[in-house]
């Protein structure tokens, strides 16, 4: 086993746990909230909790990794492993506004590579990145150097090896409830332009989901920014990096609406919390986005 494959077998162990809280609990009692405040302000569900203790417990014994980060905690986190050479970030419960209506939620991962300086630049760092669907069924989708699928059964089964983006969808995933306030002005008229192309509208609401059907129909999902969130709402370090990271693998595109350049080309934020409008597409609707 390499590092990496070490540090998998942790996480599969880990949202197997997670799999096993949502498939045998009551959602309502999971979706109740904690009251204790994330730093993005957020009101943490239980189930975001419970996911963050079952990681970063597993993953603090890790003797790869150095630091870790999560939506749920207010700082990184150093482990004992004070010369190992990853760090780990995560989205321990994604979609946590769709825990008590029973629609798909998620774990999104990503790991690090400290450089020669002991630095992280920025997503370029990543080397292996993913995320888990509790949903239908529990599915692991992991990126190294290629984009691989596992599906939950008593442990997770590869599925799929090697999987590529369609060139070109037939849905567009984006919260329209917010075009009023869309600091982008490209939003609507590329919009209002697949529309013409009979292209439909799908939104979750929950990042995994609506990511997850653009990596397998092909597609364009964005979170742009807004009045209200001038900076975007999804997290750079745990959500934005490592979709983009899978994109890019599987041969689609990210964007950053204001710097226009790739997601992954985005400086290491100062804040781990630090947010930012994402665009995750296939080719055809990047080229048709950008030009
Ligand atoms: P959390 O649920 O972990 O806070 O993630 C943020 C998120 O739920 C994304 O998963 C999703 O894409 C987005 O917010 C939905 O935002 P909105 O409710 O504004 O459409």
């Amino acid at each position: 086993m390499n590092d990496l494959s070490d540090i998998l077998s942790i996480i599969k162990l880990s949202c197997k746990k997670i799999s096993n809280i949502i498939q045998n609990s009551n959602p309502l009692k999971l979706s109740k909230l904690s009251n204790e405040y994330n730093l993005s302000g957020d009101n943490a569900k239980k189930l975001d909790l419970m996911a963050n203790i079952i990681l970063t417990t597993n993953l603090s014994k890790c003797k790869h990794i150095k630091t870790i980060g999560s939506e749920e905690e207010p700082e990184l986190i150093n482990t004992d492993f004070k010369t190992a050479p990853y760090m780990i970030c995560f989205d321990p419960l994604d979609g946590s506004s769709n825990i008590d209506v029973n629609i798909t939620t998620g774990t999104i991962f990503a790991v690090y590579k400290y450089g020669e300086d002991n630095n992280i630049v920025n997503g370029n760092n990543i080397v292996m990145a993913g995320y888990c669907l509790y949903g239908g069924s529990t599915q692991l989708i992991v990126a190294t150097d290629v984009v691989n699928i596992y599906q939950l059964d008593t442990d997770f089964k590869i599925i799929i090896e090697n999987w590529t983006i369609p060139n070109k969808g037939t849905f567009y995933s984006i919260n329209e409830s917010n075009k009023h306030i869309w600091l982008d002005n490209r939003n609507n008229k590329f919009i209002n332009k697949l529309i013409t192309q009979k292209y439909s509208a799908r939104w979750v609401g929950s990042l995994v989901a609506d990511g997850h059907r653009t990596l397998i129909k092909g597609g364009f999902f964005s979170y742009p920014s807004n009045d209200n969130n001038i900076d975007g709402k999804i997290r750079l370090l745990y959500e934005a990096y490592p979709f983009a990271y899978i994109f890019k693998v599987a041969g689609g595109f990210s964007l950053h609406e204001k710097e226009n350049i790739s997601l992954l080309d985005i400086n290491y934020p100062v804040d781990c919390h630090q947010k930012t409008p994402i665009i995750l597409s296939s080719k055809y609707e990047f080229t048709i986005f950008t030009n």
